[in-house]
Parts: C-alpha cells; structure tokens; sequence
C-alpha cells in the first residue's frame, strides 16, 4: 500500500493508515486486488473443482462451525437462490465486506476467524 506514510516521517500512524487504506480502496489498483483476491479464494474453497462455492466448501472457509448461522450466511450472499456461490457472488461479498458499514453485513462473516 503505497502513499500511506502521509508526513514522511518514516513512521505510519494508525491515522495515516486508516487515510491511506480509505484512499487506497478507491482505486483501479484495488479493484484488481479484490479481483484477484477473491479468485484466488475462490480456486482454493472450491475444492472439488467444479466452478461452485458450494455449501460445504463453504463452511470449511468461513470460521463458525455453526450450520444454522452458516446457512443465513451462505443465502444471504447466494443473491440468484442458485444454492452455491459463483464468482461473482464471492467477489460480491469481499466488496461488501471492505466497503459495507452495516456491522450485520453478512460479509463480515468472512474473515471472523477468531469468533
Ligand atoms: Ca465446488
Ligand atoms: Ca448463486
């Protein structure tokens, strides 16, 4: 992430990380590494292969071990009701989850490792 140390002063405050990550997130440069980001994802949760996030791929990744909290979250993000995750619905959801504010985002599942 470039441009952060916002003085120069060879030192990245917490502000000038917080500035520099708002900033950053409103750029081509970061749109690519969604993208890239969330195939990469994408490729190692599909585990079988077949182009779907499907459900029990999709509890190996996410942290709760919880199905009926997993099942919400899973529909939630499965916005066609096809009952799996393409792509675009994965990288749906990284976006939600970088730029929702809604603390009841069902993005902000994703990344909860530590609940
Ligand atoms: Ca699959
Ligand atoms: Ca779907």
């Amino acid at each position: 992430m470039p441009h952060c140390d916002a003085n120069n002063d060879g030192v990245i405050t917490l502000e000038e990380y917080i500035t520099g990550f708002e900033a950053w997130k409103n750029t081509p440069e970061f749109e690519t590494f969604l993208r890239e980001y969330s195939n990469f994802v994408f490729d190692a949760v599909d585990t079988n292969k077949n182009g779907r996030m499907e459900f029990d791929e999709f509890m190996g990744f996410i942290y709760t071990k919880d199905k009926a909290l997993g099942e919400k979250v899973f529909n939630a993000l499965d916005t066609d009701k096809s009952g799996y995750l393409d792509r675009n619905e994965v990288l749906t959801a990284f976006r939600e989850f970088f730029f929702t504010e809604d603390p009841n985002s069902p993005a902000n599942y994703l990344f909860e490792f530590n609940g």
